[in-house]
Formats: structure tokens, C-alpha cells, sequence
């Protein structure tokens, strides 16, 4: 069992610092040795939490859309950067790997979406389908968004919604159609905070989606029935923002949104996802160790409350849950 992972300290696409400690907070709860003491992977990891200043423009100021509400924040940055991720996360698919990848905020799934899918995709004939497990859709376009905060934007350019915006080129330029995925192939589960326009752009493509409003309405066993008999016998990617669970469980993240999953339904999302036997990769993002939030349920321990969670939402991907 062949695991590569990835870690990416990376927060520029959202407003607040602190979520590019996730990945030495993770490792330091002793993830990496759960993974290969307790479920037996042998991991393949650089050793580093990737920063990728080296790729990082000096000066990178907002870029103003025609028409758009908000200037896209740190295009140059997250671009260049999720460049580099694809690349990483392209190689470690490439050889056949399950690839697991610490971020970070969620504008990192620009890279590990589009590396898995070039990668998956030239490797077996199939085309990954993409579970998005989030409170929030993350598919407003630059000229819908209103925050111009680019983890609010990753799904709108892997679904080719935006392209690189003429006002500069460069920025997600180097996506390629072999990186894109087909919007029919997204099944989002968790949300509860999507934007009026976001809103419009999962109507109108008929993207999948179980709101928190399904998982009370079918509770999540059969919302898992439905997300793995619509994902079929295709490849996974299984994109996971910690915020998806409610704040009780993880408070220590960037935009907390309460009338989340429980920590039990997360981890029983991953399972299922195990279970199907077609996992090819899977991010853990918006951990926050730097917010404390305010936990209901060990007073003062968020943060470590929240990586708890983060870990175990990992290890139930990874099969820790199978007697
Ligand atoms: C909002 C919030 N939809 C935005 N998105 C967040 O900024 O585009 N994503 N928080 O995780
Ligand atoms: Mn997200
Ligand atoms: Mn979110
Ligand atoms: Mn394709």
C-alpha cells in the first residue's frame, strides 16, 4: 500500500494566517505514523512543508475583472503555487500512489484536482469523480465572487466555469483541458453557506449535491447510498474542508458555519469512500490551528480538537474503520 503525500503550508487564498501551520500540526499529532504503524502504508513524502516562496511574486496586487464585484486576492500567488502542486501531485499519481495532501486552504485543490485528473486519467481510461465534502461550494466564478478570496473560486477554473481572465492570462494559464473535470462528475456533500450565484451555477450545470438539508432529510447513510451509486465504479478524489463538520467538532478553522456534520458522519463519509476500494486521492484543508474557536465540547482545546478531527477524517479514508 503505496501513499504519497504532499504538504502545503499555503494560506493566500483566504484572508487569515494560520491555516499553512496545518500540515506540521497534523504531522506532529502523529498522523504519518498512524498511517504506516497502524494501516500499514508505506509513505512517500519529501519531508517538507512546501511554502513554494521561490514561486511567489514580490509584488502581486489585486486583479480587477471586468464586471466582477471583487478583485481576484493574490492571483499571481495562487496560481504559480497550485502549479506546483499539480506537478507534485502529478508525479506521485503517476506512479501509481493514493495521494494524500495536507493543506492549506482550499485554493490548493486547483493543483490537486487538476494533477489527479491528468494523472488518473492517462493511468487507467477513467475519469475521477470529484467528492466535495464543504459547508461552502467553492465554484464562484472571479466575476461573481464577492470576497475575491480565491478558496472560494477553485471549482469554477477545474470546471472550465472561469478561464485565465483576459485582465492577465497568466493566471491559471497553465491549466490544460487534460487537468479540467467534466461538472457532472462533482458530487458535493455538507453544504449550508453557498452563494446566490453559486447557487444559480449548480442549478443551471445540474451539478450534484447533498446540502445539509438532505443529510437530515435522508440522514447520511442513504445520502452516501445515493453520492457512491451516482459516483458509480469511477475513480475518487475526495476533497474534504474541515469546515464541513460543524464548528462542535472543529471549531479552529477560517469560516466555521454552524449546522454542520458531526464528526461521526464525516468520518462515515470517509469510510464509505473506502469502502468503494476507488479512492485515488484525498485533501484535508482549512485546518486552522491558530483559531481556537470556541468548542462547545473541550473548553479551550479547539485547536487540538480540530486536528483530532482532521487526523481521524484521514484515517477513516485510509481504512482505518475496517475490522
Ligand atoms: C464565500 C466563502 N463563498 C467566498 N467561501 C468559503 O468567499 O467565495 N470557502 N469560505 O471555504
Ligand atoms: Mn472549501
Ligand atoms: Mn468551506
Ligand atoms: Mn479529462
Amino acid at each position: 500500500k503505496q501513499l504519497g503525500i504532499v504538504a502545503v503550508g499555503f494560506s493566500l487564498g483566504q484572508g487569515k494566517i494560520g491555516v499553512d501551520a496545518a500540515p506540521k500540526a497534523l504531522i506532529e499529532a502523529g498522523l504519518f505514523t498512524q498511517l504506516s504503524d497502524d494501516l500499514d502504508f508505506t509513505i512517500h513524502h519529501d519531508g517538507k512543508v512546501h511554502d513554494y516562496c521561490s514561486v511567489i511574486p514580490s509584488s502581486d496586487p489585486p486583479l480587477h475583472i471586468a464586471g466582477g464585484k471583487a478583485p481576484m486576492l493574490n492571483p499571481r500567488t495562487v496560481s504559480n503555487v497550485t502549479r506546483e502542486i499539480s506537478k507534485q501531485v502529478y508525479t506521485q499519481a503517476a506512479a501509481g500512489r493514493l495521494v494524500l495532501t495536507l493543506g492549506g486552504d482550499h485554493s490548493i485543490a486547483v493543483g490537486t484536482v487538476s494533477g489527479i485528473h491528468k494523472a488518473v486519467t492517462e493511468r487507467t481510461g477513467q475519469e475521477p469523480y470529484v467528492i466535495w465534502v464543504d459547508a461552502h461550494a467553492d465554484i464562484n466564478t472571479p466575476i461573481v465572487s464577492g470576497s475575491g478570496n480565491i478558496h472560494g473560486m477553485p471549482l469554477a477554473f477545474l470546471t472550465n466555469l472561469a478561464s485565465a481572465p483576459k485582465e492577465d492570462p497568466e493566471v491559471f494559464g497553465w491549466l490544460e483541458n487534460t487537468h479540467k473535470i467534466d461538472p457532472k462528475k462533482l458530487v458535493y456533500i455538507g453544504l449550508r453557506d453557498v452563494d446566490k450565484a453559486e447557487k444559480k451555477i449548480l442549478r443551471e450545470h445540474g451539478i450534484k449535491a447533498f446540502s445539509m438539508h438532505d443529510v437530515d432529510r435522508w440522514g447520511i447513510g442513504r445520502v452516501m447510498d445515493m453520492v457512491m451509486e451516482y459516483v458509480g465504479n469511477a475513480p475518487i478524489h475526495l476533497s474534504f474542508d474541515v469546515d464541513a463538520l460543524d464548528p462542535l467538532w472543529a471549531p479552529s478553522t477560517g469560516t466555521p458555519v454552524r449546522g454542520g456534520l458531526t464528526l461521526r458522519e464525516g468520518d462515515f463519509i470517509c469510510e464509505c469512500v473506502h469502502a468503494s476500494g476507488n479512492l485515488v486521492a484525498m485533501d484535508l484543508v482549512e485546518v486552522n490551528p491558530h483559531i481556537e474557536g470556541e468548542p462547545q465540547i473541550v473548553q479551550g482545546l479547539g485547536a487540538q480538537e480540530t486536528v483530532r478531527a482532521g487526523c481521524s477524517l484521514v484515517r477513516c479514508a485510509l481504512g482505518e474503520s475496517l475490522l
